[in-house]
């Protein structure tokens, strides 16, 4: 290889590991929340829980049980803005507040055409009770811009029984997001009690990871070789 060829190679490797950003203990591997930061009551389970596991052997659970945070302390928790929370219950079924619930959160910085994923799997005793109330799960995508997608609700979403401690539960899903602009983000996911508290509902967390943009990964296999035959073209003969 020539010398111009080696600093090409140089130039590219190192603009790869610039774009690269990805969270930390995304798997919860670690078993603990390092480097996540948590709200209400929230813990890392093996497939001891009774849901199984969609990678490795951790996964984070975000539960409405006991010991959660107000409504208010989770909007400023994860960043949005104060009554987003009652916005979104109502949206879903009208007139609907929401009382407490947990959260986890990270934040990252990513390039635009990244892609935030994750798995997921929303549980709920809300089915035990004479009046359900519609408590809902989410992920809270936030800088500038303050975007919420919820992940499921009771009222809308697919419910089997469970073999955890929850009577019910989705079973795993996945979910994706690309980002358009890129910047630092507070990624957050929490579940919420809404109505009241009588009856819990969780969610389960798990393989939350960037993947980068494609023209990131394409420049590593497309740009070395373009980069090395412009210099040598430049090279006196
Ligand atoms: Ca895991
Ligand atoms: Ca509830």
């Amino acid at each position: 290889m020539t010398r111009g060829g080696l600093i090409a190679v140089a130039v590219v490797v190192g603009c790869v590991s610039v774009t690269s950003a990805d969270f930390t203990n995304g798997g919860f591997e670690s078993g603990d929340f390092t480097s996540w930061s948590t709200a209400g009551l929230a813990s890392v389970e093996t497939a001891a829980f009774g849901t199984g596991t969609t990678q490795g052997t951790h996964q984070a659970l975000l539960d409405t049980f006991d010991n959660t945070a107000s409504r208010s302390s989770l909007e400023s928790f994860l960043g949005l803005g104060s009554g987003d929370l009652n916005t979104i219950a109502s949206s879903l079924n009208a007139g609907d507040t929401v009382v407490e619930g947990s959260a986890t959160k990270q934040t990252i910085t990513v390039n635009a055409g990244d892609v935030l994923s994750f798995d997921w799997n929303m549980l709920t005793d809300e089915f035990m009770a004479q009046s359900m109330m519609n408590d809902f799960s989410f992920v809270s995508i936030v800088n500038a811009m303050t975007d919420v997608s919820v992940l499921s609700d009771i009222m809308t979403g697919s419910f089997v029984a469970s073999s955890t401690s929850f009577g019910h539960e989705t079973g795993f899903n996945s979910f994706s997001h690309t980002f358009t602009t890129g910047g630092t983000f507070t990624i957050g996911f929490g579940v919420v009690d809404v109505g009241g508290a009588d009856y819990a509902s969780g969610l389960i967390i798990d393989n939350v990871q960037i993947v980068p943009a494609p023209s990131a990964v394409a420049l590593a296999f497309l740009g070395m070789p373009l980069a090395i035959s412009f210099i040598r073209r430049r090279r006196p003969s």
